[in-house]
């Protein structure tokens, strides 16, 4: 039926000589040579592929369709003036603080607890309320678990943040970084870059397979901290005004892409996770992996963190993810 549809479109249009793919642009926050990016090419790819080419996505990296501002995205997707995003929870936690949850402090242990959330019931939960917002979440990707880094000294205590500058992303790590004596400093990625050359700040965090190594940061980055103080999940959304547009069969169509291309960027970016220590240091980065000491060190001085931003997200979110994640039990690995 599908094949017949788009196949009778096709020929219609090649009869007419007018073929023109519908062009539909899709807006996200890193560089080109990211997972982020890489999954949103997929995506482009499959429902070209599924629609005999009556659609088209022009991927556009670096927030450019945003003026650079990687958290005004959801809010213009939101209205309809971008077709599709791939973003992380944490930049759109200025238009929904709820998304903060997928980020409070050592919520999660290991990927078994995050799939149980971010591909389960409590993923949904936070669909539900973006889809308010006129956003309409197809599927869930990984940016992953955040990891520090800096220019100054190893960090295997909280005491080692004591008085470094760390450029963070958003609202949330403002707190953390502050319950721990670093100063934050809220900055948009395609500016962190310069800032770390520049030495403007001292440090940054952020998920070693989707960002830390496509994006070389370990040019710039010394010390790198695997504290897996913080996971963020990018998520592939389109416009509802966009989505109510299309008929069923396109939204079918859609719907697998979607799916399809969020489970390759999800195995692309674990496999660079895994492999990603090794490559660090022998790039020369000094990796510290902390023990489970180190690490509940690190989990107490973020407490305070943890219980305001628990607050604004509310009780009934977080304890629907706290119940997945304490089904999902702490056999799994990192
Ligand atoms: O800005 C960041 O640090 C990034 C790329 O991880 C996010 O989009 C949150």
């Amino acid at each position: 039926m599908k094949i017949l549809r788009y196949g009778s479109l096709l020929a219609a249009g090649l009869i007419a000589g007018s073929v023109q793919a519908e062009t539909l642009r899709l807006s996200h926050n890193v560089g080109d040579t990211t997972t982020w990016h890489q999954g949103a090419e997929r995506f482009g790819k499959l429902l070209s592929d599924k629609t005999d080419g009556a659609y088209d996505v022009r991927v556009f990296p670096n927030a450019q369709l945003s003026g650079g501002d990687q958290m005004r995205q959801a809010e213009m997707v939101g209205r309809g003036a971008l077709d599709l995003v791939v973003t992380s929870a944490i930049n759109v936690t200025p238009l929904v603080p709820e998304m903060a949850v997928f980020s409070l402090p050592y919520l999660y242990a290991n990927y078994d607890e995050v799939d149980a959330t971010t591909q389960g019931a409590p993923g949904e939960m936070l669909s539900e309320i973006l889809l308010d917002k006129g956003i309409k979440v197809l599927a869930w990707g990984e940016n992953g678990f955040r990891e520090v880094t800096n220019n100054v000294r190893p960090i295997t205590a909280p005491e080692d943040l004591e008085g470094l500058n760390m450029r963070v992303a958003g609202p949330m790590y403002i707190d953390v970084m502050n319950a721990l004596g670093a100063n934050p400093q809220q900055m948009q990625w395609s500016e962190t870059l310069t800032a770390l050359q520049q030495g403007v700040v001292d440090g940054q965090e952020n998920p070693i397979g989707a960002v830390i190594i496509p994006q070389q940061v370990y040019e710039m980055q010394d010390y790198l901290t695997a504290w897996h103080y913080s996971y963020d999940p990018i998520f592939l959304g389109i416009s509802t005004e966009k989505w109510d547009s299309l008929d069923a069969e396109t939204q079918e169509a859609m719907q697998e892409a979607a799916t399809e291309a969020m489970a390759y960027q999800r195995e692309i970016t674990r496999e660079g996770t895994e492999e990603g220590v090794d490559f660090l240091r022998e790039q020369g980065m000094e990796v510290y992996e902390p023990t489970e000491e180190e690490l509940q060190a690190f989990r107490e001085a973020t407490q305070p963190a943890f219980d305001q931003w628990a607050g604004k997200v509310g009780d009934e979110i977080v304890g629907a993810f706290q119940d997945a994640i304490a089904e999902a039990g702490t056999s799994g690995t990192n």
